[in-house]
């Protein structure tokens, strides 16, 4: 299987992140990348190649360019306040408050980011922008012929809405993926995400649209970040109603619950007949994660990584989560060789 990788994602180096209350080291490091091109490269996955540039035309394709004119300057607005550390949000425009943007820096944080553990750095735009050029390269080349792909980005996406960001995601790298097979001339495209947390971000961007599907199995939203999204009963509006397909699940689920599940998602796409799927590939499902709470044993993700070989479909894997970083590359890479091997 081919892999598109930047090495662009090292710019997003972030320091700290609030943790139930804590300051603590950034879950999201440079490090988890490392890893899985590693295993990669030692597993001869195939070959590695840069990203192409495709500008931000495709990114304003699912995301308001407002935001991303926030998210290229914001670092220099933070600068020009007198800032040099990391800069996160404290406050935000909740219910009982009034969504304006306000003009200074830290509070137009809180305007477009959803919590406090998503730093914007020196390097947040480079390497951000960097993991959209490599969806953007996988979906090309999904287009071009390619049986599967594998987008090695980071930072991840699937938090990132039309216009706000969080989750330790900037740009929705699968959406614009997504987006840009439906460019390319795909008529239905389906985006299963696999990853701990509920994708809310790629659910509100398509929540409305008859031509993209999306599936997610996560952990249950009344027990776990992002908790405001993600229940069984969003099932998307007007012309996508139906085709939000939510699959919360209890901290503790073990893998055969979890493929309970997928085999229920698969049914869904499979019947649905796309053109071509995306999957967030987050492996923080893995038993061992130190933020998350489902128990899939490595050899698990071979596991599944076979059955969505079975859909037949053009595919594109888009990574996202898992923080257990010794073992991310090892499980993320199993997800792809279960699927190789499956044809
Ligand atoms: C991003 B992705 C744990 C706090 C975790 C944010 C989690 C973001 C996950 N105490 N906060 O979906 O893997
Ligand atoms: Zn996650």
């Amino acid at each position: 299987m081919l892999t598109i990788f930047s090495d662009d994602h090292r710019h997003q180096d972030g320091k700290a992140e609030l943790c139930d209350g804590k300051i603590v080291p950034c879950f999201e490091m440079p490090r988890r990348a490392r890893m899985i091109l590693e295993r990669v490269r030692s597993q001869k996955l195939g070959p590695v190649e840069p990203p192409q540039d495709f500008g931000r035309a495709p990114i304003e394709r699912v995301h308001a360019p407002a935001l991303v004119e926030f998210l290229a300057t914001a670092w220099d607005a933070w600068q020009a306040a007198g800032f040099s550390h990391d800069a996160l949000p404290y406050t935000w425009p909740v219910r009982r408050l009034r969504a304006l943007e306000p003009d200074a820096i830290e509070g137009r944080l809180g305007y477009w980011c959803f919590d406090a553990a998503t730093p914007i750095t020196a390097g947040t735009w480079k390497a951000a922008y960097a993991a959209a050029q490599v969806a953007l390269t996988g979906a090309a080349r999904l287009s071009a012929g390619e049986r599967a792909v594998f987008a090695l980005c980071r930072p991840p996406g699937h938090h990132a809405a039309s216009d706000l960001y969080g989750g330790y995601c900037f740009l929705n790298n699968a959406a614009i993926a997504a987006q840009a097979l439906r460019d390319a001339g795909a008529a239905r495209v389906a985006v299963l995400d696999v990853d701990y947390h509920h994708g809310n971000g790629t659910q509100e961007i398509f929540y409305r649209r008859a031509d993209v599907l999306f599936a997610s199995l996560h952990a249950d939203p009344r027990q776990e970040f992002p908790y405001f999204l993600g229940h069984a009963d969003e099932r998307g509006e007007g012309p996508g109603e139906g085709l939000n397909l939510n699959y919360p699940m209890p901290q503790g689920t073990c893998f055969g619950k979890w493929m309970e599940a997928l085999e229920e998602a698969y049914r869904r796409i499979d019947a649905w007949r796309p053109d071509a799927l995306v999957v967030s590939l987050g492996v923080d499902t893995f038993e061992g994660d130190p933020i998350s709470h489902f128990k899939l044993a490595s050899a698990d993700f071979h596991a599944y990584g076979s059955r969505l070989a079975g859909l037949r479909l053009p595919t594109l894997f888009v990574m996202e989560g898992g923080y257990a970083v010794e073992a991310i590359g090892v499980n993320a890479v199993n997800v792809l060789q279960g699927f190789e091997a499956a044809g």
